[in-house]
């Protein structure tokens, strides 16, 4: 039965600029986890973990459990309650800065690991809460507050890094396709490992890419989604340069089911007592 009541919304007053995508992307995710209490999940049983930035600022909106963590550390923060409750479906929004910049050995092991957390990265391809320097995905040529003159970097394509470090789940979506991103985020929460899916977010403010993306993007066809190959012939279909004439797939690029990391529960840590009673005081007193 459709449980009508849940209410997800915050009384914290957004500050998103008038038109930011994020507002798109909240949207989304409210639906997805409205779906995943409807089928039976526990409101109590999800979290959401984010760092700092625009994007990370969705937790203050959720009436969900959630949790702050430092700017590129929240898939490290959602490892640890993933490994602390393995019963949680943990969710981390983080922007392409933190996740693509300071925090990416944090995403190539856990991709590595193939821990069972969702990782949604706000990919606006710039530092926006700090105004718009260049990130690992900001195109050649970006101007921004650190970069006057353009950037002489190519941006790297965050696809095919998690590929290549074991990801299991690989997709990209769009935020101005919310019933796609939605459905996109649902198969991603329900795969048994890590789900990774970069989603293009325009940044009204900084990098409004919103045009270019209406003329490129297309939807894959997803068939044969557990051959390596021809997922990476489709990601590096765009390389993340906005000079490309490429259209632009979004879509679930490959998915496979591996053994993922997990003990089941604490027990086979094989912690000692006195770290066991550590963890969960942390756990109590950060909750
Ligand atoms: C280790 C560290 N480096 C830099 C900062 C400063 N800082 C805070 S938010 C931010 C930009 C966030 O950009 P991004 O992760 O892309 O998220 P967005 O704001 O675009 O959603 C930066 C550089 C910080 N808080 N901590
Ligand atoms: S700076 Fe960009 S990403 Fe941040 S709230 Fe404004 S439009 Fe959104």
């Amino acid at each position: 039965m459709l449980n009508e009541n849940i209410n997800l919304d915050t009384y914290a007053e957004k500050t998103w600029c008038p038109g930011c995508s994020n507002f798109g992307i909240i949207g989304t995710l409210k639906n997805v986890i409205t779906s995943l209490i409807n089928e039976g999940t526990n409101k109590e049983d999800i979290v959401v973990v984010s760092g700092i930035g625009c994007s990370s600022k969705i937790i203050d909106y959720l009436n969900l459990n959630t949790f702050s963590s430092l700017h590129g550390r929240p898939i490290s923060s959602a490892q640890g309650i993933k490994i602390g409750n393995p019963n949680l479906k943990v969710i981390v929004c983080a922007g392409d800065g933190g996740t693509y910049n300071e925090g990416i050995s944090h995403l190539l092991h856990a991709a590595k690991r193939n821990i069972d957390i969702t990782v949604l990265v706000h990919n606006n391809r710039t530092f926006a809460l700090t105004t718009g320097q260049f990130t690992a995905t900001s195109p050649q040529k970006f101007k921004g507050k650190s970069t006057p003159k353009g950037s002489v970097e190519k941006p790297i394509n965050p696809l095919e890094i998690v590929l290549a470090a074991n990801g299991t789940f690989v997709a990209r979506g769009y935020s101005m396709k919310p019933k796609h991103l939605e459905s996109l985020i649902l198969k991603g929460i329900k795969h048994p490992g890590f789900s990774f899916i970069d989603i293009l977010q325009p940044c009204v403010s900084f990098f409004d890419t919103s045009d270019f993306y209406n003329e490129k993007i297309y939807e894959l066809d997803e068939n044969n989604l557990s051959s390596y190959q021809e997922a990476l012939n489709k990601i590096r279909e765009w390389d993340y340069n906005t000079s490309s004439d490429t259209p632009i797939p979004i879509g679930l690029f490959y998915k496979v089911d591996k053994p993922t990391y997990l003990p089941k529960n604490l027990k086979e840590l094989n912690l000692s007592n006195e770290k066991k009673v550590n963890l969960y005081k942390f756990l109590k007193e950060n909750h």
